[in-house]
């Protein structure tokens, strides 16, 4: 059979793929050609793409079936995948002929490309690692399924007026989305809510058995994950929760019409929204219902293949790996507990052995915020099973280390599953601690904290658990799709074999580093891809910038320790600067900002709202803005980073140390030959250690000197009385210079700095406008300022996530790339 399909496989001639984008434009848009919109012509080339992805497709799902590979399972709440058809098209390799065949039918492809609406399923830089890593997967012939849920609405559009910004609901799939495939007949049952009850069985052995007061159906959307020109291709899996019944028939025989269709809809809210916070946890009813939700449906789905496959329940481990991306999928640990013992009747410490060998845990981030933990009452109202479960496997747990540490009980209280200091609470960290085989950090800095820290008892009790593997980003999309242009200069130099070699051969560019044609030829690449953002900021918002200035961008999620507010900081020292006709060793610059921040987080709205009164203050200020412009773009999402990474001169990597667990926009900046101004934190050190500490502007803190001077007792309103220049820009915020004459906008965010700077603001003030002009310096000697990005792009090959994804097959997956 699997051999007959690979013979229907379409040709990827230019001929074979105009003839197809028009049989689709016939057939399955249904409009003659004449009245075709842009978006017509996108879905109907998006067939065309998905096409010659469906046999590959099949024939991997063959390798699904095959009993002696194993499979990643990829758990994660989110998946920032970016828009599908530049990549497929990309990673099929078929760029020319779909470039040829597109002029032969007068479209044009860039046009085509930007109808699609990014499906924004993630928050940013965890959701958008997972992306990478099934791309990395795929193009490693690792059999993998990334197992999601299919929210009808990712996160949300931002908008910017009057300067602050306006969230509008996505809706990404109101055109239709042409690169999923519904499963129909791939489709589980969810129980929720209910109680339990314990019974006898056969064996006279005590059994408990979950009444749940309702169920939900998920259902499964394929959307297939092209490898680079590997003919291999996985899946992406996600969830869309429907109603067991449409109606609930009861009701409806008591002309409760209303109260019938009420469980339907509360089924499908399930997968209706993402939450929109990053790094933080807002410990709702909805999120633990659709943590499960996706979880169970997932377990369901690998026992079923499993089957499949002729392996039995023992064969567990040995088929299938789950890693779990953070804590919000580590109910898993509890599901696959609660279906061996109480479905399948597996005894509870065989159970536990293939549950602990089954799963293994990322963690992402140390911030207290963002460690999930649910409260008791919440957690026994809509998962009253898996809340027992989770007490068995928490009072065994402890009399293991009650044996191994007797009388500490301090230390029984710190690693408990349940809080109970106060409320009560499930620790969903320490649950996916102890029921995993393998724990990672995602830098080295991060793991160190996370191994001295957060986690440090269990890494007393099981320090060959730990493990680091530091994020990586995918080259294809990364360099190749979204910097054309330097991907051929540096192809013309090395050859190809960079795209999926990026650890063995970027470096080999080095030998260009000192090369004047060659210098001239990266300064033209990079001169085209701004004048090519100035184009476009332009053509958008009216922005006026000047691609001769320095591009100096900070991109990512609006947050505190982000500190995208120090920025702003010293964007405004050079306002000062300039006023006071200060300008020597001022070099021009354009400062860009881009980033969502949560709905509810107002902090990080004012300082959206503050970089947006700076730019305009600037913007209406002739004297300053021949010097500097501060421009925000809306809408940061991956479809603008396209543009925005390739443009960059400066990379702002300017994190509290300690806080930023990875970062991997760091990554993008400099692989895409930005120069990187940044602190002591997360990847930014081994990304510092790669291109050579000369070749990156390093600044402020470190990990260790945070921790000791918030120890010591941090007084933020010394710094700014001791600091004459600090003092001045934060005056002139409060005198409302920036806000047209009212003092009180930028209160909350002042007095947050001068009251207790959290973030250490203002500590590292004066050594990032030190380090700032340094830049300023080094960018003025054009050569030695290219020669650096030259080298920063050479020595970035370990940041493939081909790499990280090497790391977990050899150290926690166990599987052999194929
Ligand atoms: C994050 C970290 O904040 C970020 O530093 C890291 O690069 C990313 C991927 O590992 O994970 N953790 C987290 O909760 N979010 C992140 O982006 C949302």
């Amino acid at each position: 059979m699997s051999t007959d399909v690979m013979h229907i496989g379409p040709g990827n001639s230019v001929a074979e793929l105009k003839e197809s984008i028009l049989g689709h434009f016939c057939f399955d848009v249904g409009k003659s050609p004449e009245y075709a919109t842009l978006h017509d012509w996108y879905m109907a080339v998006a067939y065309s793409v998905r096409e010659r992805m469906m046999e590959h497709w099949v024939s991997s799902l063959e390798r699904i079936r095959d009993k002696h590979q194993k499979i990643v399972g990829y758990l994660s709440a989110e998946f920032l995948m970016g828009p599908h058809l530049g990549n497929a098209i990309i990673n099929l390799g078929i760029e020319q002929q779909i470039k040829e065949a597109a002029e032969q039918l007068n479209i044009n492809l860039d046009e085509i490309l930007q109808q699609e609406e990014e499906p924004g399923l993630g928050n940013g830089g965890l959701g958008r690692l997972a992306a990478c890593y099934l791309d990395s997967l795929t193009t490693l012939k690792v059999p993998a399924i990334g197992y999601g849920i299919r929210y009808e609405f990712g996160i949300f559009d931002q908008m910017i007026r009057d300067g602050w910004q306006v969230e509008i609901t996505d809706k990404w799939l109101r055109n239709g989305n042409p690169w999923e495939i519904v499963k129909p007949e791939l489709n589980y049952g969810v129980k929720l809510g209910g109680k339990t009850q314990g019974y006898t069985d056969e064996k006279g052995g005590y059994r408990v058995k979950w009444i749940p007061e309702y169920e939900i159906r998920g259902v499964a959307y394929d959307t297939p994950v092209p490898g680079y020109k590997n003919e291999t291709i996985n899946l992406l899996r996600l969830w869309k929760s429907e109603a067991t019944e449409s109606f609930d028939f009861q009701a409806f025989d008591k002309g409760d019409y209303y109260g019938a269709v009420h469980e339907k809809v509360f089924s499908e809210t399930i997968s209706k929204v993402l939450y929109p916070n990053d790094v933080s946890e807002a410990g709702k009813k909805l999120r633990l219902s659709q943590q499960y939700f996706f979880v169970s449906c997932s377990l369901q789905d690998a026992l079923r293949i499993l089957e499949l496959r002729g392996l039995s329940l023992d064969d567990l481990p040995d088929a299938v790996t789950f890693q779990l991306n953070d804590t919000h999928p580590s109910i898993a640990i509890a599901e696959l507990m609660r279906l061996l013992v109480d479905e399948y009747m597996v005894d509870w410490d065989k159970a536990w052995e293939c549950t602990r060998k089954t799963f293994a845990y990322t963690n992402h981030t140390l911030l207290p915020e963002a460690l999930e933990k649910w409260s008791l009452p919440l957690f026994a109202h809509i998962l009253p099973r898996h809340l027992e479960i989770i007490y068995e496997i928490n009072s065994r747990f402890l009399s293991d280390i009650r044996n191994k540490y007797p009388g500490d009980d301090d230390r029984i209280r710190r690693m408990s599953i349940i809080d109970e200091q106060g409320s009560k609470y499930v620790r969903m960290a320490h649950l996916a601690t102890i029921g995993s085989h393998a724990v990672n950090g995602v830098s080295a800095l991060h793991t160190e904290l996370l191994k001295q820290d957060v986690l440090h008892d269990f890494y007393e009790l099981q320090p060959d658990a730990f493990f680091n593997v530091t994020n990586g980003v995918t080259p294809r999309r990364w360099i190749k799709l979204y910097n054309p242009r330097l991907a051929s200069l540096i192809s013309d130099r090395i050859g190809e074999r960079w795209i999926t070699h990026l650890e063995t051969d970027l470096i080999n560019l080095q030998s260009f580093a000192d090369d004047l044609s060659f210098q001239q030829a990266w300064r033209d690449v990079k001169k085209q891809n701004k004048t090519d953002l100035a184009h476009l900021l332009k053509q958008r918002f009216g922005m006026n910038i000047n691609p001769d200035s320095l591009f100096d961008i900070q991109v990512k999620r609006i947050h505190e320790y982000k500190r995208q507010h120090l920025n702003a900081l010293h964007i405004i020292h050079l306002y000062n600067r300039i006023k006071q006709k200060r300008t020597d060793g001022i070099t021009p610059r354009t400062f860009i900002f881009g980033g969502k921040a949560a709905p509810a987080y107002y902090l990080a709205k004012l300082i959206i709202k503050l970089i947006n009164a700076i730019g305009e203050t600037i913007d209406n200020d002739p004297e300053v803005n021949q010097f500097i412009r501060v421009v925000f773009f809306p809408d940061f999402n991956v479809k603008n980073g396209a543009h925005v990474y390739k443009a960059a001169d400066l990379s702002e990597q300017i994190s509290t140390a300690g806080k930023e667990a990875s970062g991997t926009g760091n990554m993008k900046f400099s692989m895409n030959g930005a120069l990187t101004i940044g602190t002591y934190d997360g990847a930014n050190i081994e990304i510092m250690e790669c291109v050579g500490e000369d070749n990156f502007f390093l600044f402020g803190l470190d990990a260790a000197e945070v921790k000791a001077i918030k120890q010591n007792g941090y007084h933020p309103y010394d710094v700014y009385n001791n600091n004459n220049d600090l003092k001045e820009v934060i005056d002139l915020i409060q005198s409302g210079a920036f806000s047209k004459g009212d003092t009180n906008i930028f209160k909350p965010l002042i007095n947050s700095l001068l009251g207790d700077d959290p973030y250490l603001v203002l500590q590292d003030y004066q050594a990032y406008v030190d380090c700032q002009q340094r830049v300023s310096a080094a960018y003025n000697n054009e050569q030695a300022w290219t020669k650096m990005s030259i080298l920063n792009v050479a020595r970035m090959g370990k940041f493939s996530s081909d790499r990280s994804i090497r790391d977990y097959c050899e150290n926690i997956w166990h599987v052999t790339p194929g």
